[in-house]
């Protein structure tokens, strides 16, 4: 791996959707810098620079307040690139940590001291080398007070991971609803298996995002649209919404930012939504204490 990849938008435009006051981008990353932060050896892709005046610029051109930054597989488990992200936020940022489950409780802290608030655990075979189940229960059954799991995983894989998720004590996310085929339509096989995961447990959220990953038909991505939209009128307590910026591995089909943000009304179409899904719900999730 030589090249480094830009996955986003030279120029995205201003959405014409403004959010409320308060709105949450709460799925996104930052890359480096390289200089500072280095990848991990065992990094899966080698991106350009993304790091946090380029997020913090995106935030406030699209309208948000806040962000939470999940830390992406090319810095494996050294948490240093999305920690500097937050702290130089001025309090407008939390995060997602991905650790070693051998992490120590001092460790941990550090971490929610730095503003980290939950962990990912990422099943994608082509973005890590191996997902321990048996270790990731057992971190999990250590974490900081009010902290939560992420879970990273594609739709062909949920019912094996039912078992797994069933033994993690404390709340759930689940990373673009599981990955769901959205031209199923929104009562199709994936749809209807992901509405029976959230129906097994009241604290498994999910985040309505990623059109440009889930939906072939492209932008502006009518059948994430149809799919998406009952399952956030349905559950409009346990939605979250981001924009995945800086949109790992998406080189080959970058979205537009600002029509990322401009989906929101067609999934969240009224302002009592719109407040859950971009204020409430992950203010609830991430600003707790
Ligand atoms: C995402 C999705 C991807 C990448 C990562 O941590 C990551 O590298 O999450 C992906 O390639 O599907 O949510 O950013």
């Amino acid at each position: 791996m030589t090249n480094r990849i830009v996955s986003w938008h030279p120029n995205p435009s201003k959405p014409a959707y403004a959010p409320p006051a308060g709105a949450v981008d709460a799925h996104c990353h930052v890359f480096g810098p390289q200089a500072d932060f280095p990848f991990s050896p065992k990094a899966k892709y080698l991106p350009e620079d993304a790091g946090p005046d380029m997020l913090f610029a995106l935030r406030d051109k699209l309208g948000f307040e806040k962000n939470v930054i999940v830390q992406a597989s090319c810095h494996g488990t050294n948490n240093a690139a999305t920690l500097n992200a937050i702290a130089q936020s001025n309090g407008k940022a939390r995060g997602v940590a991905v650790v070693d489950p051998a992490i120590s409780e001092d460790e941990l802290q550090r971490l929610h001291q730095g503003g980290i608030r939950g962990i990912r655990f990422n099943f994608l075979k082509r973005l890590v080398d191996d997902a321990p189940k048996d270790k990731f229960i057992d971190v999990a059954r250590r974490l900081p007070s009010g902290w939560h799991v992420v879970i990273y995983f594609e739709a062909d894989i949920l019912e094996e991971l039912r078992p797994f998720m069933d033994a993690i004590p404390v709340p759930l996310v689940i990373d673009h609803m599981g990955r769901p085929d959205v031209t199923q339509g929104p009562d199709g096989p994936d749809m209807r298996a992901f509405r029976n995961l959230l129906e097994s447990r009241a604290d498994i959220h999910f985040k309505a995002t990623c059109p440009d990953r889930l939906d072939p038909t492209g932008d502006p991505w009518n059948a994430f649209a149809e799919a998406v939209r009952p399952l956030v009128e349905d559950y409009p307590d346990r939605c979250l919404w981001g924009t995945d910026w800086p949109h790992p591995n998406m080189q080959d089909n970058v979205p537009d930012d600002g029509h990322l943000v401009d989906m929101i009304p067609r999934i969240a179409p009224s302002e009592e939504l719109q407040q859950k899904l971009l204020v409430a719900n992950p203010n609830r999730l991430y600003w707790n204490d």
